[in-house]
């Protein structure tokens, strides 16, 4: 029977790689993302690869009302969804604390964790009504452990790590499985966006050591969505072998 899973942010990176391996498992998909044109051309090259459905709904996930008008008008062949994946998400800048731009702040926060709790509110009550489904967060090792000029994106991530924990109890009588991975440095659009489009300053993060890619996490979603039923691989934490800590990396430079 053909599955239905919905991933947030999946106009690049992890969320884009996880809709290829998906779909190439079979799934329907619901993708999201803002930018609409990179959007429409993931899901046209994925329905036509894989013949498979998918539905690209472009809103901003840190808007309670966009959230709301495009997941709570879902038709009831689309509201069966299997897994929903809570990959949007971000940093903006890098700096000590009493130096930080708050509006920076407010997007992390606002997407990383609002955004996340708006899509899982919709989406937990479509699982409840069929007793089953599987949420799988995208945290971060920042989620475990900060690190210098990391404070408010490292504090966003430590918020989805307590809300899978919490989302874990609070959906376990419905039979909803939570879990997420905590990946390090994977080589996406990440930095670009951290950093504000400053390409040299993005790419200095990677240099010196293999990051782990966006198709390394996806293969480890897939594995968590395939494990048998009775199975919940409920937080992976995922490194490249360069990276020790958050912080710790071995660079050949
Ligand atoms: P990318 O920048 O490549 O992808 C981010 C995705 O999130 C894009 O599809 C973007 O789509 C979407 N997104 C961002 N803000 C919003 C918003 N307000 N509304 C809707 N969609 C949004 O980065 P990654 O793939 O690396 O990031 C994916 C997740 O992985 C994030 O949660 C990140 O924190 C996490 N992560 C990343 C790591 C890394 O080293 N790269 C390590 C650990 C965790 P669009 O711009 O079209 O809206
Ligand atoms: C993204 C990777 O290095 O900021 O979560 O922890 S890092």
């Amino acid at each position: 029977m053909k599955k239905t899973a919905l991933i947030t942010g999946a106009t690049s990176g992890i969320g884009e790689a996880t809709a290829h391996r998906l779909a190439a498992s079979g799934y329907n998909l619901i993708l999201t993302g803002r930018r609409e044109d990179r959007l429409k051309s993931v899901a046209h090259r994925l329905s036509d690869k894989y013949g498979i459905e998918v539905l690209p709904l472009v809103f901003d996930v840190r808007s309670r009302e966009e959230v709301e008008r495009a997941l709570a008008n879902l038709s009831a062949e689309w509201r069966e969804i299997d897994v929903l994946v809570n990959n949007a998400g971000l940093a903006v800048g890098m700096s000590r604390i009493n130096e930080g731009e708050i509006e920076d702040w407010e997007r992390m926060i606002d997407t990383n964790v609002k955004g996340l709790l708006y899509v899982s509110r919709i989406v937990s009550n479509y699982m409840k009504e069929r007793g089953r489904g599987h949420i799988i967060n995208i945290c971060s090792i920042a989620g475990k452990e900060v690190y210098l000029n990391g404070n408010v994106y490292c504090a966003s991530k430590h918020a989805v790590d307590a809300l899978t924990k919490g989302m874990r109890l609070d959906l376990l009588p419905y039979g909803i499985k939570v879990a997420q991975i905590c990946p390090g440095a994977v080589e996406t659009e990440f930095s670009l966006v951290r950093f504000k489009g400053d390409r040299e300053r993005a790419d200095a993060v990677y240099k010196g050591f293999t990051p782990l890619t966006a198709d390394d996490i996806a293969d480890t979603i897939a594995y968590m969505v395939n494990a048998p039923a009775h199975v919940n691989i409920a937080d992976v934490l995922i490194l490249p072998l360069a990276q020790g800590s958050s912080s710790a990396f071995e660079k050949k430079l």
